[in-house]
């Protein structure tokens, strides 16, 4: 090889160098928070993140989060992904509070903060996207119950964290309906922080301390398939009915077997999906997050921010015998 050759090869490989650099700076590199890893729900969300960055094109998502449910497990994700220079964080949060000092390190170098699924406090995102209205949640899973005790009955919820903002706010909101079901009585709240073996002994504890319980109310996904797992375990299928929030692909056993009569949820691929093209508009200037702002969605529409710069998607669906077999391969 002459020298000249390999001076010119040395170039283009230089130039080469410098070009898929120059690209992976021009990518925009949107980071995906979970509450934590494993969990079937952000999983799916994270499927909808990527099918939004090959719409966008030049975008990245770094889908990632703790290995636990933790406040401090996701500061510490978000101090890396501050070292990394992401252009945009959009996290759900296991504590409106606690990672709120971290993310508004993020917003101070620039990076575009914002919440979906599980909020968190104003002051540490730009804005927050839900799922549905909290109400409507609220309003769905006690109804859910309620429906298969017409003669009333005890029901027990069985939630994720205790400091999970959606969970909580979502209880709240049924808490503010019960005086419509004078023949309920809600016995007990626990929490299996979103791990399938807490949750799992959470609910044969409550059947345990409860031997009357009717019905189990898990607005987590976790929560939900760990209820039905203890539910049939315990030979109550039929006795206990385990409902709430749910993936169609993990309940289409617990729909089966009877431990669930129905659930519901909302499509998280949608959800994971309108989160990335947000988080993409305010990294790129395209649109601000300030009330009354209707940002563009792709496919999915727009959304618009109310006053607290907070958009909410779709109603709950759901979920039962009639329908699940359509959609447990979905989501
Ligand atoms: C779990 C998580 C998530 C929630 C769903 C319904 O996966 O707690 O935040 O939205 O359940």
């Amino acid at each position: 090889m002459t020298l000249t050759r390999r001076f010119a090869i040395g170039l283009g490989l230089a130039a080469s160098l410098m070009g898929s650099t120059a690209m992976a700076q021009d990518n925009v590199r949107i980071a995906l928070v979970a509450k934590s890893l494993g969990n079937g729900f952000f999983e799916a969300a994270a499927r909808g993140a990527e099918e939004a960055a090959e719409e966008l094109g030049n975008t990245e998502i770094i889908y990632t989060g703790p290995t636990s449910t933790t406040a401090e497990g996701q500061i510490e994700v978000i101090n890396s992904l501050i070292a990394q220079r992401v252009d945009a964080i959009a996290i759900s949060a296991n504590d409106p509070d606690a990672v709120a000092p971290a993310l508004q390190k993020a917003m101070q170098r620039g990076i575009t903060v914002i919440s979906w699924d599980s909020g968190v406090a104003p002051e540490g995102r730009e804005m927050h996207l839900a799922p549905s209205s909290d109400e409507l949640i609220g309003q769905t899973i006690i109804k859910l119950a309620a429906d298969q005790l017409p003669d009333g009955g005890k029901v027990a919820l069985l939630s994720a964290t205790s400091t999970s903002t959606n969970q909580n706010t979502w209880i709240e909101e049924m808490n503010k309906v019960m005086d419509q079901y004078p023949d309920i009585e809600v016995v007990a709240t626990v929490y299996g922080d979103d791990l399938a073996d807490k949750s799992y002994r959470e609910a044969q504890g409550l059947m345990q301390s409860y031997p009357d319980l009717d019905a189990i109310i898990a607005p987590t996904s976790v929560g939900i398939v760990a209820a039905a797992q203890a539910v049939q375990d315990a030979g109550k299928v039929g006795q206990v009915n385990v409902t709430g929030l749910g993936l169609p692909s993990e309940m289409a056993g617990a729909v089966e077997s009877g431990a669930s009569k129905s659930f519901a949820i909302w499509n998280p691929v949608d959800l994971g999906y309108t989160t990335a093209m947000i988080a993409h508009a305010l990294a790129t200037d395209a649109a601000t997050a300030e009330p009354g702002a209707e940002i563009p969605t792709g496919r999915m529409g727009s959304v618009t921010l109310d006053e607290d710069k907070t958009a909410a998607m779709s109603e709950p669906f759901t979920y039962d015998a009639s329908n699940i077999d359509e959609f447990k391969s979905i989501f």
